[in-house]
Order: C-alpha cells, then sequence, then structure tokens
C-alpha cells in the first residue's frame, strides 16, 4: 500500500488493525509541538495537583468556622430556632442570623459598642452574603454550614447590612440594619 491508498482506508486501517499503516497516517507532529504539547499537559497536572495537595494537606475548609447544618432543618434546629441577639455570662454578644431569600432573619440587629459581637449564621435555601457597610465584617453564608466571626464595633452608629452573593430575583432587595449603641466617646 503507498501513501495515498493508505490515506483513503485511514478509518479502517485504524479500526480493523490499528498497525503501523494506521497509526502513521496523518499523525506526524513536529518536535517542537510535542514539546508544547507535553509542556502544557505538564501545567494542567501541575495545577490540578496544587489544588489537590492544598485542600488535602493545607486543609483548606469553608471559611473560619467548620460547624455543620442540616439547610433543610436549619429554621427549626435548636442552634437557629430563636435568631436574635442575646448577651453571654461573659460579657461578649452573640448573635445568631438566618439569612434567607430575600431577608435578614432578625432585620434589626442592636448591638453594644466596644465589645466583642460573636456573629453565628447559616442559610436554609442558597448561598448568601452577609456584609455590615462600613466595618470589616463580611462573610459568605453557606447553605449547610454555619458561618461564625467575631468583631467589635467600636463606634455606635448606624450601619446598612446588605447580601452581597447573588441569591435570586430578589436578591437586590435583601437588607438589614445594625444598631451600634452606646455613648460617643
Ligand atoms: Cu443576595
Amino acid at each position: 500500500m503507498n501513501r495515498s491508498e493508505a490515506k483513503v482506508s485511514e478509518g479502517e486501517g485504524r479500526g480493523v488493525g490499528g498497525g503501523e499503516e494506521g497509526r502513521g497516517v496523518g499523525a506526524r507532529v513536529e518536535l517542537y509541538e510535542k514539546i508544547w504539547m507535553w509542556g502544557a499537559a505538564g501545567l494542567v497536572v501541575v495545577f490540578i495537583g496544587a489544588v489537590v495537595y492544598t485542600a488535602a494537606a493545607g486543609a483548606v475548609h469553608p471559611p473560619s468556622h467548620v460547624e455543620t447544618i442540616d439547610p433543610q432543618t436549619a429554621r427549626t434546629d435548636p442552634r437557629f430556632a430563636s435568631p436574635g441577639v442575646t448577651e453571654r455570662p461573659d460579657g461578649t454578644v452573640e448573635v445568631v442570623l438566618l439569612a434567607q431569600m430575600y431577608a435578614f432573619l432578625p432585620t434589626e440587629i442592636r448591638v453594644p459598642a466596644g465589645r466583642p459581637v460573636t456573629f453565628r449564621m447559616t442559610s436554609p435555601d442558597v448561598i448568601h452574603g452577609f456584609q455590615v457597610v462600613g466595618t470589616n465584617a463580611n462573610a459568605m453564608v453557606m447553605p449547610g454550614y454555619v458561618t461564625e466571626f467575631t468583631v467589635t464595633f467600636p463606634q455606635p452608629g448606624e450601619h446598612l447590612i446588605v447580601c452581597n452573593e447573588y441569591c435570586g430575583l430578589g436578591h437586590h432587595v435583601m437588607h438589614g440594619k445594625l444598631v451600634v449603641e452606646g455613648e460617643a466617646p
């Protein structure tokens, strides 16, 4: 079989025998091209390896606090059954909050100035954001997880709370209010 015949029967050659003739046809790759192909493939392996390595060795978790919850029963879960602000015996303040489509529960939060405030929140539906505008309180609220962080608001005042993760058609109306109470220094 000469070269031109081999081209015509390329498919057949591969399917049946897969021998030297079939493999040779149209498979001539320049050396420099091979180098780039192997290089690109190597990079993909390195990148995937880096992700797997950091996830396993670096224990990459959802941010801040790994505590899980069933989103379907989050509203009745004892940890979230009564959202609101409570004062702990040690003088710190805890805010339990649900972020759901399309509201924060409770909508208005009142906390004292100059004292550590621990936020604990979760979502019964989709991913939401919790951002207290003008402060560094900013976290993602994920269904299935309890997001927890502690922050101290030094100044009394009023802050808008916004959802900063697009969560659906009513996302733009999802907001709340944080009132930091206390005497101005
Ligand atoms: Cu949203």
